[in-house]
């Protein structure tokens, strides 16, 4: 991050080693809020792996030099400039001192060294350490940090840092201190320091090897009430990791600290975890079942970067996904293995699985499409903060998974194990990672680095052909890109390996038994077949009868299947499929057809009408009571607009709005007594559990509701959703009353609208994760004519509780707007994206990260029908013309490309 930005482009062939390196720091901060001093004293050596240089470069943003010493001595050769301090005539080996000053009250990017609620955080992945002190600010330079904290002891009673307490004691005028010593080598984006008034809740447990740990969740006074769900998260997390992967906490203490003001979901720094509250603090009353599933898998997440992404680090920032991916990958494993126990088949873990999958299609497909796209491991960057991103993370999890998709379990840990006997302690590469898992499975893996360095979605398209006489099958399988993206194309060298996984069903509905030719026998009902040339035939054998084929099975791989399935076909699968996550992509095709047709009549002002077919297949899902709760609301959850937009030619938000509301319209008059039936039948009586089961059963009978708010006559749906609004115990049900009452209100019932909102206001004033979801859900509310979403959101920024300099607060509000509320944020009139130039620019001058992430809302106007696109793109120069940032300028300059 940075203002007044220069472009620059760094990119990953220009890696180098490190002219230096940095053995050990200490770091003494003298804490306050307008103006700390850093001494930071460091052993620096010249890498003996690098070309030789003539000055010691260190790296410094938003600092002032207070004074240098080399080797004990005032040394006077030292130069700050615009991206840090030179120190010339330095020898071999010696010992620098630097002390420093920074403004953590004046920092509102929240980068660095900051204040929120009157506490200090620290954020430095990625380049946020060198915003406290001058430092060889790269992963690939990992030190032994001591870090001494000193501080008034009234206002900042809790001093905390990295690794274990080794002393502490009172100072003269009322300050103390605190030393903290980490026992790992890390690289500087690990560091982190919390000071202030906060309280925990603490754990002692005993680890496989018998150890005892301390754990611990720092919060805010008022939040201890909050606690208890993160900490059984992380302890559940502990044991898991122990168990599938052998890995063990490493540190006698571990720490889990809670912040309001935090650009991301939560930071892995080592021993010292920080959060976003918003994946920490969870109760009943504040927090749903999706909140309580989010802190687990990210709860999970950050604990489990302490082996992969700490104790094995990144080269170099492009090698991110070297982290991510796989941590993606372990975090979704665990939430699917912690829902679904050893089950493999069960289907939670299916549903946990379709819950991914529709992120990554819905998200990563999109940024894969635009001029963002870029691999998993990209080629450059102009600000690294802007490639924390879908695809650096969703996909690469996919990618990490196609491991195990082709070694099993049991060869995806060989392949993990082998990867930390080889690199324990060191900062490596995605090459890296491959070679391991490659090695411990005694397969050759060069074809699969593709994946690492192609962008765009790889489409499958698939043609089938049955020889009744010979009784043979044969599917043929074709890769490519289709007309992919400029940026996509960019990077494209040839075919991929692709596991590909299939099954084929015959009339009766029951898998058949496979054989491929040349097999002796058959065996197993579901084949991954390994896709390695642009078309490949694959013939079955022993087949006897035309059989439908289930394609891509449980998404083995992230990529867009392309084959003529019938609606007949569609909907015999979504009734008989064996793999839940194929019977739920059949109904979601049979979906995604009908709503494109529609989309296409609404575009051309022609009638809308939806056959017998769709009703009946959407019934018998509702009503099949052998299929979990969780798996019929996925079932039953219609396409999203922005994903139906982003499959049609030329997107026309407005056009899919109305074909989606048509047809869940019809779907709540047709099946009216179902959804009642269905509401009745679904209730959780007794105390809230976030459990599965209890979660599926909540999300069905909330659908069921929100059908029925869609109803003309809202009456009912009125009547409902208000007992529930005022019977709940718990934030589950009571946010989706009061999302049916502001649906009903569309249809003209504003009253109880309205009355539902104050009282959840005043109820929750004090609970800023709550307040949220009030900003939220009236941004996302349907506009109408005379009352428009806009005029309302303009009017809650100016709200006493809206503030913008507060990430979660904004992106309750304004992203809400602009990215859950496509029908309105693309106006035909273009007031949306005005609003958008707007914000954006506001933002930008307080903080650049957030500011580019919502910049990104127009990335694909390219897309968008010629209006529409014409105001984007006037839009989206004004924000090229206003912004400062180095963040915001490459999203729109590469959006305007
Ligand atoms: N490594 C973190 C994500 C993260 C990245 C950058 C941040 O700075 C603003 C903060 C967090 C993770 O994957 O959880
Ligand atoms: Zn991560």
């Amino acid at each position: 991050m940075s203002d007044n930005a220069s472009s620059t482009v760094i990119r990953r062939a220009d890696y180098t080693p490190p002219a230096f390196l940095i053995d050990s720091v200490a770091l003494e901060f003298d804490l306050a809020p307008a103006r700390t001093i850093v001494r930071n004293t460091m052993r620096v050596r010249r890498n003996p792996d690098a070309a030789p240089a003539p000055h010691l470069e260190l790296l410094g943003e938003a600092l002032e030099v207070l004074g240098a010493r080399l080797d004990g001595a005032p040394h006077g050769a030292v130069r700050a400039h615009e991206h840090g301090l030179t120190v010339e005539n330095v020898p071999e080996a010696f010992e620098l001192t630097l002390e420093s000053a920074c403004a953590p009250d004046q920092n509102t990017t929240l980068s660095g060294l900051y204040v929120s609620s009157g506490n200090f955080f620290t954020q430095c992945e990625a380049e946020g350490f060198r915003r406290i002190t001058y430092f060889l600010d790269r992963p690939d330079v990992m030190a032994s940090y001591t870090v001494t904290l000193r501080a008034d002891k009234a206002a900042y009673p809790v001093l905390l840092s990295n690794g274990n307490l080794v002393d502490s004691g009172d100072l003269p005028d009322g300050r103390h201190f605190a030393q903290w010593e980490d026992p790992f080598r890390k690289p500087s984006y690990l560091f982190a320091l919390v000071a202030g008034k906060l309280v925990a809740i603490e754990e002692q447990i005993t680890t496989g090897s018998g150890k005892e740990k301390l754990l611990q969740v720092w919060v805010e006074p008022a939040d201890l009430d909050k606690t208890r769900h993160a900490m059984d998260s992380l302890i559940h997390s502990i044991r898991w990791d122990e168990q599938r992967f052998g890995l063990k906490l490493d540190l006698d203490r571990f720490m889990i600290v809670a912040v309001g003001d935090f650009n991301m979901g939560a930071m892995e720094n080592k021993g010292l975890n920080i959060f976003n509250t918003k994946y920490v603090l969870a109760n009943p009353e504040t927090a749903t079942d999706t909140d309580f599933a989010n802190i687990e898998s990210v709860v999970g997440h950050e604990y489990f970067h302490n082996w992969t992404g700490n104790r094995v680090t990144c080269r170099d920032w492009f090698q991110l996904s070297l982290k991510e991916g796989l941590t993606v990958f372990r975090d979704q494993e665990f939430s699917a293995d912690m829902a679904a126990g050893d089950d493999v088949a069960s289907t939670a873990r299916a549903v946990k699985r379709i819950e991914d999958v529709r992120v990554l299609r819905q998200l990563q497909f999109a940024e894969d499409a635009g001029p963002m796209a870029h691999p998993v491991r990209p080629e450059s960057y102009v600000e690294i903060n802007n490639f924390y991103t879908m695809t650096v993370y969703e996909k690469g999890s996919e990618v990490v998974r196609m491991y195990q998709t082709l070694f099993g379990r049991d060869g995806f840990r060989k392949g993990m194990d082998l990867y930390f006997k080889r690199h324990d302690g060191q900062a490596v590469t995605c090459d890296d990672f491959r070679h391991a898992m490659a090695d411990a499975n005694g397969r050759d893996l060069a074809q699969f680095e593709r994946w690492y360095s192609q962008a765009g979605t790889p489409r499958v398209s698939v043609r089938t052909a049955y020889d009744a006489a010979a009784r043979r099958y044969t599917v043929t399988l074709a890769q490519g890109y289709g007309d992919a993206s400029p940026a996509a194309r960019e990077t494209q060298q040839g075919p991929l390996l692709i596991p590909f996984a299939i099954g084929l069903i015959g009339r009766d509905g029951r898998d058949l038994p496979l054989r491929l030719d040349g097999e002796a026998a058959a065996s197993g009902t579901t084949r991954v077949l390994d896709i390695t040339d642009t078309e490949q035939t694959f013939t079955f054998v022993d087949v006897p009868e035309q059989p439908l084929p289930s394609l891509l099975r449980n998404f083995s791989s992230p990529v867009i299947v392309e084959y003529d399935y019938s609606d007949d076909d569609l909907a015999f699968l979504l009734a008989h499929d064996s793999d839940p996550f194929n019977r739920w992509e059949a109904g979601q095709r049979l979906a995604t057809r009908a709503l494109l047709t529609l989309a296409a009549r609404a575009a051309a002002n022609e009638p809308l009408t939806l056959g017998e077919n769709f009703i009946a297949a959407f019934r018998r899902v509702l009503t099949d009571a052998n299929l979990s709760p969780a798996f019929r609301e996925l079932a039953l959850t219609l396409p999203s607009e922005t994903y139906l937009a982003d499959q049609m030619a030329e997107a026309d938000p407005a056009a899919v709005h109305r074909a989606r509301q048509f047809v869940r319209r019809q779907l709540a008059t047709a099946l009216r007594a179902d959804w009642l039936a269905a509401y009745e039948q679904h209730q959780t009586p007794g105390a809230y559990e976030p459990t599965p089961e209890a979660s599926g059963r909540r999300a069905l009978k909330n659908l069921a509701l929100a059908y029925l708010a869609e109803l003309d006559d809202p009456a009912d749906a009125v009547r409902v959703a208000s007992a529930q609004y005022d019977a709940s115990n718990n934030m589950t049900d009571r946010a989706a009353a009061l999302g049916a009452l502001l649906s009903a209100a569309a249809a003209g019932a504003n009253e109880p609208a309205e009355h539902a909102l104050d009282d959840f206001y005043r109820r929750f004033e004090k609970e800023a994760l709550v307040i949220d979801k009030w900003f939220a859900m009236q941004a996302a509310q349907r506009g109408t004519p005379a009352q428009p979403t806009l005029a309302k959101v303009r009017k809650l920024l100016a709200h006493p509780a809206f503030n913008l300099k507060n990430p979660n607060r904004a992106r309750s509000l304004i992203f809400s707007f602009c990215a859950a509320n496509p029908a309105q944020f693309h106006a035909a009139d273009g007031s949306g994206y005005a609003f958008w130039a707007e914000q954006v620019l506001a933002l930008d001058a307080i903080n650049p990260q957030v500011a580019a992430r919502l910049a990104r809302s127009l990335e694909l106007w390219r897309r968008f029908t010629p209006a529409l696109r014409d105001r984007m793109r006037d839009a989206l120069e004004q924000v090229a013309a206003g912004a400062k940032s180095r963040d915001v300028r490459e999203i729109v300059e590469k959006a305007l490309a």
